[in-house]
C-alpha cells in the first residue's frame, strides 16, 4: 500500500481534474493512509476557492467513518469547503450536509425552501416565488446555493450551469427543457418521480424550479447580476 499510496499523491496534486477524479476513489479504497493524504490534498488547497475536485476528496472524507477523518473535517472544515457566506442570515448548513452526502432530492426541497427564506415570510408561506422577489435576491446567497450545487456535484449542478446552457441556446425554452431532462416531446417530467436524483442526470437537470406558474421566475434566476461576478 505505501508504494500504491506514493505512485497516487503526486498525480492527484499535480494531474488533471480527469485523473484527480479517478485517483480519489483509488485512495478511498486504501484505507486510513488513503484518507491522510486526501485530507493533506484539502489542507493544500484550502486558499484557493473550492472545485468540485476538493468536493470529492471532502465528500470521501465526510462519509467516512474513520475517527481521523472525522476529527479532521470537525476541527479544519466544520461547515464544509464552501464558505457558507449569507446577507440575509440564512443558515445553509443543513443544505451543505445533504449536497455532501449527495441526498440531492432533499437538497433540492432544501434549495426551494431557502429560496424562499431569502425572500421574506410572506414568501415562505407562499412557498414559491415572485419573479420580483428572485430579483431582488441577494447576489452573496444565490452564489453561495450555487457553490454549494457545483461543487457538490462535480460541476453538473447548478443555477449558473443552467444559466450557461440556456444562453447557449439562445434562450429558447422550448429547446432548453429537453436538454435539461425536463420535457421530453409534449410531456413534462413528472415531480419528483420521473426527475434523475443523481450524477447520471443530464448536466444541469438540477435544482428544479417548478414551471407551473410560467417561466418567468426562472427567467429572473437565470438574468441574477449574481451571474456576472465570479464566484469568490
Ligand atoms: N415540475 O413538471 N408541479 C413541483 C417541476 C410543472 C406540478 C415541485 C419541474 C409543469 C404540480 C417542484 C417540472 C406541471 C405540483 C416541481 C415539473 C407541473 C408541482 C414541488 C418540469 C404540469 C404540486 C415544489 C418543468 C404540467 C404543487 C412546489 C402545486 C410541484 C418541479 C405541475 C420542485 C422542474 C408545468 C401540480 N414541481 N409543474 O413548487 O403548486 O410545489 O400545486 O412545471
Amino acid at each position: 500500500p505505501a508504494n500504491d499510496i506514493d505512485s497516487l499523491r503526486q498525480p492527484l496534486i499535480a494531474g488533471s481534474e480527469k485523473v484527480q477524479q479517478q485517483i480519489i476513489p483509488q485512495l478511498a479504497e486504501l484505507g486510513n493512509e488513503g484518507l491522510d493524504v486526501l485530507m493533506e490534498f484539502l489542507l493544500k488547497r484550502r486558499e484557493n476557492p473550492a472545485t468540485w475536485i476538493d468536493g470529492k476528496a471532502y465528500q470521501v472524507l465526510y462519509n467516512s467513518d474513520a475517527p481521523q477523518a472525522k476529527e479532521f473535517l470537525r476541527s479544519c472544515f466544520p461547515e464544509g469547503i464552501v464558505p457558507l457566506k449569507s446577507e440575509c442570515g440564512i443558515n445553509y448548513n443543513s443544505l451543505q450536509q445533504l449536497l455532501a452526502v449527495q441526498d440531492f432530492q432533499a437538497a433540492d426541497r432544501v434549495t426551494i425552501e431557502k429560496m424562499c427564506e431569502l425572500s421574506g415570510p410572506t414568501a415562505v408561506q407562499r412557498k414559491w416565488l415572485y419573479f420580483t422577489e428572485v430579483e431582488n435576491t441577494s447576489a452573496v446567497d444565490l452564489q453561495t446555493i450555487n457553490n454549494l450545487w457545483l461543487v457538490h456535484s462535480e460541476g453538473k449542478f447548478g443555477f449558473s450551469v443552467q444559466r450557461e446552457i440556456w444562453l447557449s441556446l439562445g434562450k429558447n425554452w422550448e429547446n432548453f427543457w429537453p436538454k435539461i431532462g425536463w420535457k421530453a416531446g409534449n410531456t413534462w417530467t413528472r415531480y419528483p418521480n420521473e426527475f434523475t436524483w443523481d450524477l447520471s442526470a443530464p448536466k444541469g437537470h438540477l435544482p428544479l424550479s417548478n414551471q407551473l406558474r410560467g417561466v418567468r421566475v426562472f427567467a429572473s434566476l437565470l438574468s441574477h447580476p449574481a451571474w456576472l461576478k465570479n464566484p469568490e
